[in-house]
């Protein structure tokens, strides 16, 4: 073609990128690959192959990583965990340093090879993914550097294990591995079967890098190997990037194993556009929301809701951008769409799309060159759908854009909600009081305004709901990768005597009073009309509590979600119930100590009042000081770390220190904007049973606590089964620990459980310390970047 035919057509010329390189690299290996275990590679067995998904052919092979593979890794990393904590924050450093650098000297080949690998653009994998992997090692760095100082009475888990997507397969390496390693744990991790080349490359990075043997591991292979790594009796911490139904698979295989655990899941997320909204910057940030690596995002903006009265003109403008979309061989520097990564992925898409015009979805699919061969889908829109149309509930994972429209603000918000998953959500408008508005309202881990898909390390990452838990990323992130000190030093609870069995002697006194149950900011009879009674140490009957059930739960539930004022009103507000809440239980605290002596047959009930008292006024103190943050992102803008109540929590409160330990947990819970079901202690419930005449007369509103009393296993079950309890704390034995652990994987709730060791609760850190905030709220962190 010549100069003058080009400028005419402007069309684009062919602008591959080399892939000679990457091709020289498999070579060496002689395109085949063993495990990286012990700082050497294995030698290659069980081989499965590895495909360019743009063009079909195998790149190399890759082998499978069995239970004896995956026990070598994690005996590797076991024996190399200690001396690596032990080297110190400020000598790791130097090591996530130098791999930075070597991830920003080997840029270009980690980039090439990914998109080979992956089918995703080069220009994504090298200015995207990249060079958000060297950012990451980086700021990662820097938490090594300050970590005793930042990080005071923690440690590192120890052995972590880590599975990760073929989405963004080297970035997901990084955001696990960087965090884990400045911490002072040791790795397994495990890539992607479609993915697994840029994992084996940095393992060679990790050598030139000097870093010491067993640090770092990296086993290759399928589900059932990641399987393998998270359910290792060895592993101490899993994290896992995934699909929400392997997710859910790992929750309930690791019930019980006493291992830390994040979830990254999956998402469908909104991106919302006002009607003041500027039309063209939208069309441009669905480009990067939703064609953006295919849309095989688990942030995608695949649900476009719209204002009603510009959807017209966006969809116009959205079809126009679409016809000028370029779909084609993703090492070719000047396209906007790259390969599907595999064909079982594309013929899911196929599928998934198919459903959504069968269940009445129009569909818009470009007139644009599609390349011949390959495994490619066209970019795609899904219009005049409804919110509860599968396409607008379930990933596609594609590059499918699902469009509905709104009317107002609230609805807006509440299409928005209108899902399990809370991800992540953006929000186009040029008022910033709207956006502003809007954005705390949407239950989503991360919000954009009037942008999209900005990621940084310095900003934590996760989501909401069934999108998983824990954050990836900043200072939120590295508490997923640490312990307090004083964890390791922990004692089983010791087995009290159980009501249950006292239940069986034949009642030969009577009480004359009998407490209730306490729901909705009133005292309440049973559902079965049914009591318990409670026994002192030597078997006397001193009270009656009631014998709640399931009904009474879901009442209390109920009774919960309707306070949800409570997370509105003000920090100040909030703090000042807690204090008047502290002043009328000490108006109170001889009888209060009374109780707890008649419970315990000791005398040292005053002790744990006062202590109580204490706790009461530290978490009013707290209320209005648990401040957010502004993070250093490199945008100009701001991204702001807001924390949020998580909701309504169920806290099942220990058998030691029964009133104590009851007000150590409700009152941060409550400090913080949550609504509270309780379940007191077992077999000493009458103290916390008590608490609720102190409420009734310190202004707590009615369903901010509420509390339930019975046989407390299966209430701990009902609540953690029960879809509109956020979170569940749990404190008591090991087995109800498993037990709330694995119940909770219906909606994915964040459990915070004990694992049947007993803390000291009169102790400042044990007893109400920094993982107390932690647990009471989740991270929102809101993009806000400005200018003209
Ligand atoms: P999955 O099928 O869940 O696979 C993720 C990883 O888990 C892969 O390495 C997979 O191995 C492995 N795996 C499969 N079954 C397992 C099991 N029973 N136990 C342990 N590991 C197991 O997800 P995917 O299809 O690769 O990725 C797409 C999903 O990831 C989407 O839902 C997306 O939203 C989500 N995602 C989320 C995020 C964040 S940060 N929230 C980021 C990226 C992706 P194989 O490769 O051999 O199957």
């Amino acid at each position: 073609m010549d100069i003058m035919t080009a400028f005419k057509t402007m069309d684009y010329g062919p602008a591959p990128e080399s892939a000679a390189e990457a091709q020289a690299w498999l070579e060496r290996h002689d395109y085949t690959f063993g495990h990286f275990i012990n700082g050497a590679f294995t030698t290659p067995n069980d081989l499965f192959e590895t495909r360019n998904p743009a063009t079909g052919e195998v790149l190399a092979q890759v082998s499978t990583a069995g239970e004896d593979e995956v026990n070598a890794a994690v005996t590797a990393a076991r024996q190399a965990q200690p001396d690596w904590e032990s080297l110190g924050g400020p000598k790791r450093a130097r090591f996530l340093y130098a791999l930075a650098r070597l991830v920003q000297k080997n840029s270009r080949l980690l980039a090439v090879l990914e998109t080979l690998d992956n089918g995703k653009p080069i220009r994504e994998s090298r200015d995207i993914d990249i060079p958000l992997v060297a950012r990451h090692f980086y700021h990662h760095a820097g938490w090594a550097q300050l970590l005793e100082a930042e990080f005071p009475h923690h440690q590192a888990v120890g052995v972590a294990g880590q599975v990760i997507p073929w989405n963004f397969p080297l970035l997901m390496l990084a955001w696990k591995i960087a965090p884990a390693l400045a911490a002072g744990n040791t790795v397994v991790l495990k890539p992607a079967e479609y993915t697994p080349l840029t994992a084996l490359l940095f393992a060679e990075l990790c050598v030139q890098a000097g870093l010491p043997k067993g640090v770092v591991n990296i086993v290759t292979g399928m589900g059932a190997t990641g399987a393998e790594i998270s359910g290792h009796p060895d592993v101490n911490k899993v994290a896992f990037t995934g699909s929400t139904e392997v997710g859910r698979i790992i929750r309930r295989q690791t019930a019980g194993q006493g291992k830390k655990l994040t979830l990254e899941l999956g998402g469908k997320s909104p991106f919302i556009v006002f009607d003041d909204a500027d039309l063209d910057g939208a069309v441009e940030g669905l480009v990067d929301a939703i064609w953006f690596n295919q849309g095989q995002v688990c942030c995608a903006g695949s649900r476009l809701l719209v204002q009603e009265s510009v959807a017209d003109k966006l969809l116009a403008k959205i079809r126009a951008r679409m016809g000028k979309l370029r779909v084609g061989a993703p090492l070719d520097k000047s396209i906007d769409i790259g390969a599907i990564v595999d064909p079982v992925q594309r013929n899911q898409i196929a599928d998934r799309v198919a459903a959504g015009v069968a269940e009445g979805a129009e569909i818009f699919q470009p007139d644009i060159a599609m390349p011949e061969g390959g495994c490619f889908y066209p970019p795609t829109l899904l219009y005049n759908t409804e919110p509860a149309m599968t396409v607008a509930q379930e990933e596609i994972f594609g590059p499918v854009l699902v469009s509905m429209t709104f009317r107002t603000p609230e609805e807006a918000v509440q299409i928005a909600n209108n899902s399990r998953y809370g991800l992540a959500a953006s929000v186009w408008s040029e008022n910033v009081n709207l956006a502003l508005d809007v954005a705390p309202r949407l239950k989503a881990g991360i919000v954009w305004v009037n942008g999209t898909n900005m990621f940084d390390a310095a900003a934590g990452f996760g989501g909401y709901r069934e999108s998983g838990y824990g954050r990836e990323g900043g200072r939120e992130g590295m508490f997923e990768y640490l312990k307090p000190r004083y964890a390791s030093a922990l004692k089983p609870v010791k087995l009290v005597l159980n009501n249950e069995a006292h239940m069986q002697q034949k009642l030969t006194t009577s009480v004359d009073q009998t407490r209730k149950l306490y729901i909705g900011g009133k005292q309440a009879r049973p559902d079965g009309g049914y009591d318990r009674p409670v026994f002192g140490p030597k078997g006397a009957l001193i009270g009656q509590v009631g014998e709640g059930n399931r009904k009474d739960i879901r009442n209390a539930v109920e009774a919960a979600a309707n306070a949800g004022a409570w997370a509105k009103t003000t920090a100040h507000n909030r703090a000042q119930v807690l204090y008047y809440i502290a002043e009328n239980l000490s108006l109170r605290a001889d009888e209060f100590a009374q109780t707890l002596n008649t419970m315990s047959g000791g005398s040292d009930g005053d002790d744990e009042v006062r202590a109580g008292i204490d706790r009461l006024f530290h978490w009013a103190a707290w209320a209005d000081k648990y401040d957010g943050a502004v993070h250093s992102v490199p945008i100009r803008g701001v991204a702001l770390a807001m924390h949020e109540p998580m909701g309504v929590i169920g806290i099942a409160a220990p058998d030691e220190a029964p009133l104590l330990g009851f007000l150590s947990l409700v009152a941060p819970a409550i400090a913080f904007g949550n609504r509270v079901v309780a379940l007191p202690s077992a077999h000493q419930p009458l103290a916390a049973l008590d608490m609720y005449q102190v409420f009734e007369t310190s202004d707590l509103p009615g369903g901010v606590v509420n509390i339930v009393t019975g046989n407390r296993d299966a209430l701990t079950r009902t609540l953690t089964e029960h879809g509109n309890v956020d979170a569940m704390w749990y404190f008591g034995s090991s087995e109800g620990s498993a037990m709330v652990e694995a119940a909770s994987t219906g909606n994915l709730k964040r459990t915070w459980v004990n694992d049947g060791f007993a803390r000291d609760w009169f102790d400042a850190t044990q007893g109400a310390g920094c993982e107390f905030r932690r647990a009471a709220t989740q991270v929102k962190n809101i993009w806000v970047p400005y200018g003209e």
